[in-house]
């Protein structure tokens, strides 16, 4: 029997800087009723999706950064979400700034959490590939300071059992890396659930601005195929705060084709009912590891030796 799980990609447009964790919640929830209305078992939100992307900005006053972070999760103004998930039955991907105190000192990271559709949270993820700078830099139009605001995640990228499947996460610049699908994928990973906020712009590299929606498509597609997995990529779209971010928010299959996708810059639902065992004639043909894949072979003198000049 098919195992079926119901997704939403629940995309937001922009949050002002200074809109309030009620109101942003406000809008996750409507989301979430409509998801649950749909008939969804689970709902994936963006990429720091209770906040504004703060990272565009250069902040010096701690207290004023960590305005931006949750130091509880759920805290007072999340249990809401975690409340009505279990009213509803449905589950949640939720990326947000997690200020957390580990290890006698307080910590930073770029965090997502998988909760269940009992209002639990079953996997926690802290964003490894962190882009962008950790020092002002002025020429940029605009900044991208997430290696000065995050630590670099410590908790690997876990894939666990939910919602009938084996499902792992990840946060936006990290769909860029193929080691992300591929260490998910070695665990058997069936969907990746991943937010993100991605600046039409890139600052070092604008001759790549017009290819930003093509990129964003190629990375999760060839992670979704290469990989054998669904993928779930969902934005916080629209000009926020000044800054143009691509939306696109789609679900992909196994194959790599796109089966939703949203077309607006705004808080959009796009649903797919997505099919689990999909991913298996993948797994067990052209991506077979154990038969296919020739890790011995490849020559880890490339991580040593590292490229060569052109
Ligand atoms: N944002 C961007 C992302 O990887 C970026 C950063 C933009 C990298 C454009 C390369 C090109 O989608 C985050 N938050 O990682």
């Amino acid at each position: 029997m098919s195992r079926i799980l119901t997704v939403g990609a629940a995309q937001l447009g922009p949050i002002a800087r200074d809109e309030t964790r009620a109101a942003v919640v406000e809008r996750l929830l409507h989301l979430m009723r409509a998801a649950a209305s749909h008939g969804c078992n689970l709902v994936v939100y963006p990429e720091l999706a209770l906040t504004t992307f703060f990272p565009r900005w250069y902040f010096e006053d701690q207290a004023g950064i960590d305005a931006f972070f949750e130091r509880e999760m759920p805290g007072p103004a999340t249990q809401p979400l975690f409340d009505t998930a279990r009213e509803l039955g449905i589950g949640f991907y939720l990326g947000y700034a997690e200020l957390a105190a580990e290890d006698g000192r307080t910590r930073r990271f770029n965090t997502s959490i998988l909760v269940d559709g009992s209002g639990t949270i079953v996997s926690r993820y802290r964003k490894i590939h962190l882009p962008g700078h950790d020092s002002h830099e002025p020429w940029r139009r605009f900044q991208h300071l997430e290696k000065r605001y995050f630590e670099v995640g410590n908790l690997g990228f876990p894939v666990v059992r939910a919602f009938g499947g084996l499902i792992g996460m990840c946060i936006c610049n990290d769909r860029r890396w193929p080691e992300t699908y591929r260490i998910m994928g070695l665990q058997g990973v069936e969907m990746v659930l991943l937010g993100y906020n991605t600046p039409v712009h890139n600052p070092p590299a604008p001759e790549h601005d017009a290819l930003s929606n093509f990129h964003n498509q190629l990375v999760m597609q060839a992670g979704a195929y290469q990989n054998g997995t669904w993928v779930v990529g969902v934005a916080k779209a629209g000009n926020e705060e000044g800054v143009e971010q691509i939306g696109n928010s789609s679900v992909i299959a196994p194959s790599g084709e796109i089966v939703a996708t949203c077309t607006t810059q705004g808080d959009e639902l796009a649903i797919a009912r997505c099919d689990l065992d999909l991913g298996r004639s993948y797994k067990t043909s052209v991506f077979d590891f154990a038969r296919h894949r020739q890790i011995e072979h490849y020559g880890m003198i490339v991580e040593r030796r590292g490229a060569l000049e052109p």
